[in-house]
């Protein structure tokens, strides 16, 4: 039983120079669910979200709007990224902006540390920069411009020019870790998940690592680098120690000890950041690697990854206005495998919509809520004498609890939600067969018809706590239907079957009302 046990979970911190869209929403839905689903499991659950808020990027978008880089990430962190937590459900510990103190001083401590420990050296570096994924650039991530970039070499991920820079910077001897980071992937390899980013992570180590530029002199929006005040600290150096710096690195080991490692959840582009540079990182300042990294795929849109510098990005407020942030939360992890691409569409987001949530969970609660009110006159019936059909469904709620733990223990959220579903598509089948409408017409059936509403009641009961990390809305309005005590969120979901319930059902108003499909 993981009772207890530390789950530390976080998602990347997002660059301010923009609005969150839909790509942004998946990744804090993913992590909130996984956060969700550990914590109900009685595990000590903590989630970690924010905002990365310095570098070239954010400088230039805020000159542009004549506000200093701070007045404008606190406008973007108050305005946008943090309201899109709440528009989509977002049950965060904690949210971290490095420009927070903590965090700004305790990148400097462990600045000062591989510094002091002979990590960093002096050099200069010439190479392609992209401002928009902050990085150098090799050849093979740069393709030559069209257009009106014609002539110049654009990054592959932006479609946007590279700028040539000679700096004289600081140095992380990064190359002196390939061995030890080899080592790692083969000794666990579910460090990096899934398969195929595994096997890019290692063959891209494999073919032997550079030393990593770490500092930028020739603009002074981030950490000062403590030795040196003329330069700042790399904009990905500073945003990756935000997963220390927010629970106790540096200043509080006793939190620290209590979290970390974490499972970190980031987009497939940044893999190599968190999957290289990072455990790297960790291992010259002879801290703990993180328990994972997981690579998710992309959300597409005309087969190219949605961004919000092509202009493409679909605002998350404009889903879940119309279908609500339950709907929005299931559809991603449900029609999207789990660390694959996927492509949002209306029409197959209205579809799931209604045949899943509306015709499949929702009028399942109806039903069964609206007989045991008119047939028991809200009492719920005790199963007297269960048929093999009931025991049938006693023991789908079992297997489909341990299946659903299983699966989200290796992060296949997909996988949880398909295998909960067979308990939806189990109840609403034993009801079509069983037709409690039918026995309740004939007196003679009377104890038949109540043992069949006491199985779909209890059904009802596990499907509200194993939704709940999905749906929490919908569920916390069925867990007052049913009458049961305490919040669904209070109960264990590794043992979802026996959860205690209620002896008196409450009305229930449609928990996934009817959509517009011209909206
Ligand atoms: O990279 N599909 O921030 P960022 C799926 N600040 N996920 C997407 C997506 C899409 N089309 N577009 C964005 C940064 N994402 C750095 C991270 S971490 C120490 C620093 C999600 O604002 C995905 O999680 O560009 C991706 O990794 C993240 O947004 C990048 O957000």
């Amino acid at each position: 039983m993981p009772d207890g046990r530390s789950f530390y979970i976080t998602t990347p911190i997002f660059y301010v120079n923009d609005v969150p869209h839909i790509g942004h929403a998946y990744t804090e839905v993913a992590a909130d669910v996984l956060a969700r689903w550990h914590r109900q499991a009685g595990e000590d659950a903590w989630m970690l979200t924010g905002t990365d808020e310095h570098g070239q990027k954010i400088l230039r978008t805020a000159t542009a709007n004549d506000v200093t880089p701070k007045q404008w990430a606190d406008q973007l962190v108050a305005d946008a990224w943090k309201p899109l937590l709440e528009t989509i459900d977002i049950a965060n510990d904690d949210f971290i902006r490095t420009t927070d103190e903590r965090h700004e001083q305790n990148v400097q401590k462990f600045l000062q540390k591989l510094y002091d420990d002979g990590h960093i050296y002096t050099g200069e570096y010439e190479g392609y920069y992209c401002v928009g994924c902050e990085e150098y650039k090799t050849e093979a991530q740069l393709e030559p411009g069209t257009g009106e970039y014609e002539g110049q070499p654009v990054c592959t991920i932006h479609s946007k020019p590279v700028e040539l820079l000679h700096e004289k910077n600081y140095f992380f001897r990064m190359s002196a870790f390939a061995d030890r980071l080899l080592a790692l992937y083969d000794e666990r390899p579910e460090f990096v998940q899934p398969e195929s980013a595994r096997n890019e992570v290692v063959s891209f180590v494999k073919q032997g690592l550079d030393d990593l530029s770490i500092s930028r002199s020739t603009f002074d929006w981030g950490v000062k680098v403590p030795w040196d005040d003329s330069h700042v600290v790399y904009v990905w150096f500073d945003a990756l120690l935000n997963y220390i710096t927010a629970v106790g690195y540096g200043q509080d080991d006793e939190e620290f000890r209590r979290r970390w490692p974490a499972q970190h959840l980031v987009g497939k582009d940044i893999l190599r950041f968190h999957a290289v540079i990072w455990p790297a990182m960790l291992m010259a300042a002879g801290l703990e690697v993180p328990r994972g990294v997981f690579g998710h795929g992309w959300l597409l849109v005309g087969g190219e990854k949605m961004s919000k510098s092509k202009l493409t990005g679909i605002a998350p407020s404009q889903i879940t206005d119309t279908f609500g942030s339950d709907a929005f939360r299931y559809y991603f992890l449900r029609a999207i495998s789990f660390g694959q691409d996927g492509s949002f569409s209306w029409e197959d987001m209205a579809a799931r919509y209604q045949a899943e949530l509306a015709n499949g969970f929702g009028n399942l609660a109806s039903r069964v809520i609206a007989m045991i009110t008119r047939y028991c006159d809200g009492v719920v019936p005790s199963a007297s004498a269960p048929a093999p059909a009931d025991h049938e469904i006693a023991s789908i709620e079992r297997r489909v609890t341990d299946a659903s733990w299983q699966a989200i223990d290796r992060l296949a959220i997909h996988e949880a939600i398909a295998a909960v579903w067979e308990l939806v598509d189990a109840l609403n089948g034993y009801l079509t067969v069983q037709e409690p409408w039918t026995l309740a017409k004939d007196p003679a059936n009377r104890e038949r018809l109540e043992n069949v509403l006491a199985t779909a009641y209890h059904g009802l009961g596990t499907l509200a706590v194993l939704l709940s990390p999905v749906l929490p809305k919908a569920t916390a309005k069925l867990w007052t239907a049913l009458g049961a005590p305490g919040t669904v969120q209070g109960q264990r979901i590794d043992r979802a079957y026996e959860a205690t319930l209620g002896d008196r059902v409450a009305p229930l108003e449609a928990l996934f009302p009817r959509v517009e499909t011209s909206e």
